[in-house]
């Protein structure tokens, strides 16, 4: 007669055991960074801020909306798009704004719009702001200790704009400004092929009429992402 208690507290103890791991494996996935997949393009790329181009209809992958700090869609709107041809990464930044500005809100400040990019590859971080002007602006690296010297990387990467609006005119009702950037894939320490790495986040930051700067990002988690080159 004890053999049915033991067997029902056997397979309560099994039922747990399942739980907990099921538990444990959706806890995980949850904290682990969102991973992409880099597509290749044949298409040439005019860096110039429009997105006209087959590679960014139909070959670029999107990160979806940048998300504020506490992970909720963040507004206004932002968006990267990614695609790689060759020897050369590109970028399309996206930034909805109703009051596009490129001037730091105050001296020595961070002009009051901009993304940000940081790439660690190779154990080194390579970043850079780019305000709607489509300034680069190399930043000191995350990691010092593990940074190239200087900031002498980001002398081969090209970026074109495009606003729909004025920039640094408060008087008009701005739409968006878009960033098109190339970066030579030798200049963040990786080879054109599939299968290449690297962690990459973005961050947009906005300073809307009479508030504060703040800022959204991609991905959502803490740490970076990590991203692959893949073919077409
Ligand atoms: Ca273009
Ligand atoms: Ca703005
Ligand atoms: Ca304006």
């Amino acid at each position: 007669m004890a053999a049915r208690p033991l067997a029902g507290l056997l397979v309560l103890a099994l039922a747990g055991l399942v739980a907990l791991a099921l538990h444990g494996r959706k806890s995980a996935a949850a904290t682990e960074p969102a991973r992409l997949r880099i597509p290749s393009t044949a298409a040439s790329i005019a860096i110039n801020g429009e997105l006209t181009e087959r590679a960014w209809r139909e070959d670029a992958v999107r990160t979806g909306p940048f998300v504020d700090a506490k992970g909720a869609r963040a507004i206004p709107f932002s968006e990267a798009h990614l695609v790689w041809r060759k020897d050369t990464l590109f970028l399309a930044l996206y930034a909805a704004d109703v009051d596009a500005r490129a001037r730091p809100g105050a001296p020595d400040e961070a002009p009051a719009d901009a993304f940000s990019v940081e790439i660690v590859s190779g154990g080194r971080t390579y970043a850079f702001d780019v305000s709607p002007a489509g300034s680069l602006h190399a930043k000191e690296c995350a990691v010092p200790a593990r940074c190239p010297e200087g900031s002498d990387w980001a002398r081969g990467v090209v970026v074109g704009n495009d606003i729909d609006g004025t920039l640094d005119d408060g008087s008009d009702h701005d739409e968006e400004w878009v960033l098109e950037v190339a970066i030579p894939l030798g200049a963040i320490g990786l080879e054109g092929h599939r299968g290449a790495r690297f962690d990459l986040r973005i961050s947009r930051c906005d300073t809307p009429p009479g508030s504060a700067r703040s800022c959204a990002q991609w991905p959502g988690a803490a740490a970076p992402s990590t991203v692959m080159l893949g073919s077409s």
